[in-house]
């Protein structure tokens, strides 16, 4: 299966490689076409704009699309950033201007109140089906400094307590067993495995 991936972050690119490898499918990049459109991220939730990312390069493409809207939840922020993560510390923020701003927001949080997750959802559209939706998280505590220089975004700082390491320390393959990212997918599958 050819699947589009309707994203323009180069962390996620390298992490779908992978997981799509392992089921056989194949993950084409938005590298290589012209035109496509920008997508305008304004919904409020993460299934909203992860069935935006997907709809609009699905249609202008007209192949199937995966799009993944992702971010970080961090509890002493009432949840925050969420869908804004990417933005948190301005429009194009660097990954690491968006850890340092978080960094210096939690400075006074004791460790026992700095639990936060990730989450993300993606979803599948194909030409004339109807669109599949999914969603994974991942636990963790945010970190007081970063460690670790693998994977993408917040990953520096964002402490595993079962591993013992950072999400930065781990290999691709590593993250991939335990990420947001990764059990989103695997429920994906789950979704279209019980469609057929
Ligand atoms: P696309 O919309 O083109 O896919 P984006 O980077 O704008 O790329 P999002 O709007 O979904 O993607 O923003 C997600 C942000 O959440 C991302 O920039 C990271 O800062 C963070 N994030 C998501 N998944 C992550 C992961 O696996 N590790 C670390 N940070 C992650």
């Amino acid at each position: 299966k050819k699947v589009v991936l309707a994203t323009r972050n180069k962390g996620k690119v390298k992490e779908f490689n992978k997981l799509f490898a392992e089921l056989g499918w194949e993950g084409i990049s938005l590298d290589g076409f012209e035109g496509v459109p920008e997508v305008v991220e304004d919904g409020d939730t993460f299934e909203a704009n992860a069935l935006k990312k997907a709809v609009t390069i699905s249609t202008y493409l007209n192949m199937p699309a995966v799009g993944d809207d992702s971010g970080l939840e961090v509890d002493a922020l009432g949840g925050r950033p969420g869908v804004y993560s990417a933005r948190y510390s301005g429009e194009n923020a660097s990954d690491e201007a968006n850890w340092r701003k978080l960094l210096g927001e939690l400075a006074d949080v004791p460790d026992e109140q700095r639990t936060a997750r990730f989450r993300c959802v993606l979803a599948l559209v194909e030409p004339g089906r109807e669109p599949v939706v999914a969603a994974g998280s991942c636990e963790g505590v945010i970190a007081h400094e970063p460690k670790g220089t693998n994977g993408f975004g917040y990953d520096p700082v964002f402490y595993l307590p079962q591993q013992k390491k950072m999400m930065a320390e781990l290999t691709s393959e590593e993250k991939n067993q335990i990420s947001h990212r990764a059990m989103a997918m695997q429920n994906l599958l789950t979704t279209l495995k019980s469609g057929e």
